[in-house]
């Protein structure tokens, strides 16, 4: 039986990826932690305390009073974000990983680890269309650097002391219970919240800046197929690219359109547009694919409708 450690419950994948783990293993085997305070559903369904990841004596105190035998690290600074405070990103996305893969090479019970990574890893100079599984990577961000970094330590730690740590490079992620934690990839998911809200929605990236996208749902299967897939069928102890789909915020504002007809869209850059103009616009997922399964469910139709519903039911609560 797995006993699961989710870092990072609250956010925008732990609160979705948690209540999906709890069905699969049991709610009482899914233990949510964060720094602030959960939704209602996740702690209403299992057990939840508050745990910083920084911390690395109660880190390893919990995992083994819990008996944890996996542990999925979802804590950190988003790109955005990290823009804003580099030093102390880098600080808590390193160290945070590190205190992790130390523990799992230490506790023989902890067979686990998941690690997200992200298209971030990719910098200007990365062929952008179709961009491959082994690349070019200069990253130019303090949230790319520090993704990068990180895939490299969680190889170096399989190789060298063979701690099982499994990571994809999610795209933006698109959803609508939790808003979105200061990304670059925020404006799909503000997009949404202001239609409903307020009729009308000023992008802070350009029209055209197409980006590599997936709705939440097909990132948590993705994840949770990862992690079920037998090692010895995986042939990257980094990260896998996942593209999801692509689209840019013209072609979502179509979609809105088409379903809000007086919906009105405005653009105004800010620092986030060199910040994405670095990123690659379609990813090549195909080893993902071949190796564990990925598929994915929700084209940009699909996603529009799911999310324009999902916030409509979420305000009349
Ligand atoms: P988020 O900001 O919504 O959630 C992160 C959670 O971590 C927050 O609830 C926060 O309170 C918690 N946290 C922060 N510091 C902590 C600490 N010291 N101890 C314990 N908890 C702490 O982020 P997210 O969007 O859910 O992303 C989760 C992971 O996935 C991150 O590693 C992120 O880089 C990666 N990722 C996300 C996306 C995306 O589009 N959401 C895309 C690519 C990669
Ligand atoms: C961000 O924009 O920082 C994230 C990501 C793609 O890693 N959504």
């Amino acid at each position: 039986m797995e006993k699961i450690l989710i870092i990072g419950a609250s956010g925008q994948i732990g609160s979705e990826l948690t209540m999906a783990l709890r069905k699969i293993h049991g709610n009482e085997n899914v233990f949510a932690t964060d720094l602030k305070q959960v939704s209602v559903e996740i702690i209403e369904s299992g057990p939840f305390q508050i745990l910083d990841v920084m911390d690395d004596k109660r880190l390893i105190h919990f995992v083994i009073r819990h008996k944890i035998t996996q542990i999925y690290h979802l804590a950190a600074v988003l790109s955005g974000n990290a823009e804003k405070l580099p030093l102390q990103a880098w600080h808590i996305n390193m160290q945070s990983l590190l205190n992790i893969l130390d523990l799992a090479k230490e506790v023989d019970e902890l067979k686990k680890v998941f690690w997200p990574s992200s298209i971030a890893v990719f910098g200007p100079t990365t062929p952008r269309i179709d961009t491959p599984q082994l690349t070019v990577m200069e990253p130019n961000t303090v949230y790319g650097i520090s993704k990068l970094a990180g895939e490299r330590w969680i190889e170096y730690y399989y190789q060298k002391y063979g701690v099982d740590a499994r990571s994809i490079r999610y795209p933006g992620l698109i959803s609508y219970k939790t808003e979105a934690g200061g990304g670059t990839t925020d404006y799909a998911v503000e997009i949404f919240y202001d239609a409903i809200r307020k009729g009308k929605y000023e992008c802070f990236l350009s029209e055209n800046t197409k980006l590599p996208m997936m709705f939440m749902d097909d990132a948590v299967q993705a994840t949770i197929k990862l992690m079920e897939s037998p090692v010895d069928r995986l042939s990257i102890h980094s990260a896998y690219n996942v593209g999801g789909i692509s689209f840019d915020p013209k072609e979502l504002n179509e979609e809105i359109v088409k379903r809000l007809p007086d919906f009105k869209i405005s653009y105004k850059s800010d620092f986030r547009q060199p910040i994405a103009d670095s990123w690659p616009t379609i990813i090549d997922d195909s080893l993902a694919q071949k190796d564990w399964g990925l598929e994915t469910k929700f084209d940009i139709s699909k996603l529009t409708d799911t999310m324009l519903d999902g916030i409509r039911k979420k305000f009349e609560k």
